[in-house]
């Protein structure tokens, strides 16, 4: 697979690619991970890539003409093969979940657009359609931290990223119900008083599986009613 990341800030994601498992999925040659500086493309003596929003307000807004010909010439540079998936990050754009990288991480191909400022002028979407992608509810800095999440969520379901041992079928979130995982245990049998559930020691198999999809079934219904415990009001009282 390879992905493209259109940024101005391409020495953000130099350590996160070099990292263990991206630096070894690169290596290993499953992944071949690109960087493209937007100022590569903006013309005039001074580089410009933002400017003032017309009808006034706050902050810069990037402008059309360099992200527009940075995509194009990453596009350009497309051997044969399927047309690179093309995705924007923004909090306007879908919500990422295990499903969109599981989707993502099936295409050859992605390019990910990352803004800066307030955001891309209006005319970087209505020409190049892409895909918008919102890693939650909140706002960032800039679109790199987004596509570093899109990249590392991707990134470990391409096979043979993982190692062996390691599973992403097992994970919270995967399989067609997509639950949350359930709690774990390692050695020690005991820590402080806290034993290991008896039913993970009891070698039973079919029990074990059982006992894990009640916890896991618990979980995820737990963590529907969490937001509201953790965003009520706090008063002293509690
Ligand atoms: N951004 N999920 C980039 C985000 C964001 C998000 C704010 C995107 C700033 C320029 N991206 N603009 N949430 O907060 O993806």
């Amino acid at each position: 697979m390879r992905i493209d990341v259109v940024t101005l800030f391409p020495e953000m994601f130099r350590g996160f690619l070099d990292g263990s498992l991206l630096g070894a999925a690169q290596a290993a040659g499953l992944l071949d991970i690109r960087l493209t500086n937007i100022r590569d493309f903006a013309t005039g003596v001074h580089r410009q890539v933002d400017d003032r929003p017309y009808g006034g307000g706050p902050g810069m807004l990037l402008m059309p003409g360099p992200v527009v010909e940075c995509v194009e010439s990453v596009l350009a540079d497309a051997a044969a093969g399927t047309a690179p998936h093309v995705a924007m990050l923004t909090p306007a754009g879908r919500p990422l979940t295990q499903q969109v990288a599981e989707e993502l991480a099936g295409r050859d191909r992605l390019i990910l657009l990352c803004g800066r400022y307030e955001g891309f002028d209006q005319r970087v979407a209505d020409t190049l359609l892409p895909d918008q992608i919102s890693i939650g509810d909140y706002v960032l800095s800039g679109g790199e931290v987004a596509a570093m999440v899109v990249i590392d969520a991707v990134a470990r379901l391409i096979p043979g990223v993982l190692g062996d041992e390691q599973s992403a079928a097992d994970d919270s979130f995967s399989g067609t119900e997509r639950l949350i995982e359930g709690p774990q245990y390692t050695r020690p049998r005991e820590f402080r008083g806290l034993k290991v559930p008896d039913v993970l020691l009891s070698g039973d198999h079919s029990r074990i599986a059982a006992w894990r999809r009640e916890q896991a079934l618990d979980a995820t219904h737990r963590r529907t009613t969490l937001s509201a415990h953790f965003s009520g009001a706090h008063t002293p009282a509690g």
